[in-house]
């Protein structure tokens, strides 16, 4: 039995789902009473600091988690949950964390890396631990802005620590309390590992041990050799556009320039949930869903795909991100939803990340008329669910012109001139699917979207979808250049090749995939030897 301590502040589906096919039952603690009667106690990270410290105090539970926590129960805390074991964090100035750990944790520099930290990075193992012996050349899944900064003053805890231009404390424990700053029900295999030598009480502890809170300097038993600094991974993603079939069947589906049908049919690739299954077997570093005639049918009419994403957040423990239709939405009988109803249902379903297309959009042209007001989609689901968890999918397309002073928007200047020879271009963003282009280029969404709070930008193109002639270099090293959050390259991959040279080339975070891996015709694992192979750092598939 373990205690699930869910204080309320987003989306922990995730380490339900990881720890029910782990074999145990999760219970949630509701009261003071239920954390010093738990045998192992979660504590999760989702949210922001403050708000996470906040709800542990409004419900009573900080006296009772730290008596927990003096007396060496076995405690595991994951992301947020390491953070508040410090005595405070910048992202919310003034609010005392837990104090068991000395220091403040801090938010990365944001010069040269893209902020969040997201994805797969390394450890640097500190000394030698049963929690993680054998699994200190996997990486594991990190998603976050701040981080605890290696201090000499706390070695005695520190199990590992990761680089992401600073080096920072990813992995602490003394006794039973472990805590972690990358998410082990999101890490694969090696994560589920890790999880369940925690769950099944593996990891021992010395005898006559007694933890101290508040530790003074000592220096650590064991010192691992020095090691090379980790690095963070290029991720590949699989993404799977889910649809209606003219049957009412929900399939995958894959358009070329986002045109779907061939000979009048939709395109049938396959069943969502096993096709998602195959890919998190095939070593994809993350599975997207996206719901793409959403703009017109109300997502939360449409139960199939929630059951979709449900059974899928049961079996893949690698992120989940789920888009189309998140938007407000008023029915025929006057019953309104808003934006954050839909993506509240979406992450109660299993999703890790939400995606929203169309209404970015429309938001970047009212906030251009009117400035922000708090009140979008983006602004109201960061906020709730934290920048990390928002994406932003844009369907740019090129417009061509001969002259860059003929238009506002940013232009490049393109190795691939337009039909008339044009050698300027500007990337049109367009709603509902493509269908129409709107007065907004890609590099302006991308930088209002980023300042709403948006977490990483899903840069998909019309020009490359489903051609196979390799993704948009142009459009992606424009965004890539104009905004400080992870970019994932979209649209037009055609070969392991084409995977190199935009990480290469634009310095994308990501590259996503539908068509090659649909149609079997490139295996994951090929595409992650080739990076491999050009010194790229990525999870091994
Ligand atoms: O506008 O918030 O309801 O979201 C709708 C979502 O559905 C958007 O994310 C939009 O990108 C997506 N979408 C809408 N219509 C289509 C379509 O194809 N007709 N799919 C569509 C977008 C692009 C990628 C594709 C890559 C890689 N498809 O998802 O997977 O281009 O393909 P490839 O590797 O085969 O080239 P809202």
């Amino acid at each position: 039995m373990i205690s699930l301590l869910d204080y309320g502040a987003g989306n922990v589906r995730s380490l339900r789902n990881a720890v029910t096919r782990l074999g145990y039952e999760v219970v949630d603690v509701s009261s003071p009473d239920d954390i010093l009667a738990a045998e192992r106690l979660l504590f999760p990270g989702v949210g922001a600091f403050g708000a996470a410290m906040q709800r542990l105090r409004d419900q009573g539970f900080v006296e009772p988690l730290l008596d927990y926590l003096r007396a060496d129960r076995p405690f595991l805390g994951i992301c947020i949950g390491l953070q508040c074991l410090f005595e405070g964090s910048d992202e919310s100035p003034g609010v005392p964390g837990l104090g068991v750990l000395s220091g403040q944790v801090t938010r990365f520099p944001a010069d040269a890396l893209a902020v969040p930290h997201m994805g797969w990075n390394g450890l640097r193992v500190r000394r030698d631990s049963e929690l993680l012996a054998g699994l200190e050349a996997d990486r594991f899944y990190f998603v976050h802005s701040y981080c605890a900064p290696a201090a000499p003053d706390i070695t005695d805890w520190v199990l590992a620590e990761t680089d992401y231009g600073v080096p920072f404390v990813s992995a602490v424990q003394q006794g039973q309390v472990i805590a972690l700053q990358f998410h082990p029900e999101k890490s694969g295999p090696a994560g589920l590992a890790l999880l369940q030598r925690f769950l099944t009480g593996t990891v021992t502890v010395a005898p006559g041990f007694a933890p101290r809170i508040l530790s003074a300097p000592e220096a650590p038993k064991t010192h691992a050799p020095e090691q090379p600094p980790t690095r963070l991974a290029k991720r590949v993603i699989a993404c799977l556009d889910v649809r209606s079939n003219d049957a009412g069947d929900l399939v995958v589906t894959k358009g070329d320039q986002y045109d779907v049908r061939e000979q009048g049919e939709v395109r049938n690739l396959g069943k969502p949930v096993d096709l998602a299954a195959r890919y998190y077997r095939e070593g994809a570093d993350e599975i997207t869903f996206l719901n793409i005639t959403a703009f017109r049918d109300f997502p939360l009419r449409d139960q199939p795909m929630l059951e979709v994403l449900r059974r899928t957040s049961e079996q893949v423990f690698v992120p989940l991100t789920i888009g189309g239709g998140i938007r407000a939405f008023t029915d025929a009988d006057g019953n309104s939803w808003s934006a954050l109803d839909v993506a509240d249902e979406y992450f109660r379903s299993g999703a890790d990340k939400i995606s929203i297309g169309s209404d970015a959009v429309y938001t970047v042209e009212r906030v251009r008329a009117e400035g922000a007001d708090g009140n979008s989609a983006i602004e109201q689901i960061a906020a709730r669910y934290g920048n990390q968890a928002v994406v932003i999918s844009v369907d740019p397309r090129r417009v061509y012109v001969s002259d860059p002073e003929a238009t506002h928007h940013q232009v490049v200047e393109t190795a691939f001139p337009g039909p008339r020879g044009e050698r300027y271009c500007w990337f049109q963003c367009t709603v509902r699917g493509g269908r129409e282009g709107r007065d907004v280029d890609a590099v302006e969404l991308a930088r209002t979207c980023e300042a709403l709070g948006a977490g990483e930008m899903l840069l998909n193109s019309i020009d490359r979808d489903g051609s196979g002639l390799g993704f948009d270099l142009e459009l992606i090293a424009a965004v890539r250049a104009a905004v400080g959050i992870p970019v994932i390259a979209s649209s037009g991959a055609g070969s392991p090749g084409h995977f190199v040279e935009v990480f290469q080339v634009t310095g994308a975070d990501a590259a996503l995939a539908a068509g090659i891996f649909h149609r079997r015709e490139v295996p994951i694992a090929d595409v992650k030897t080739a990076l491999a192979e050009a010194g790229i750092p990525v999870r091994a598939a």
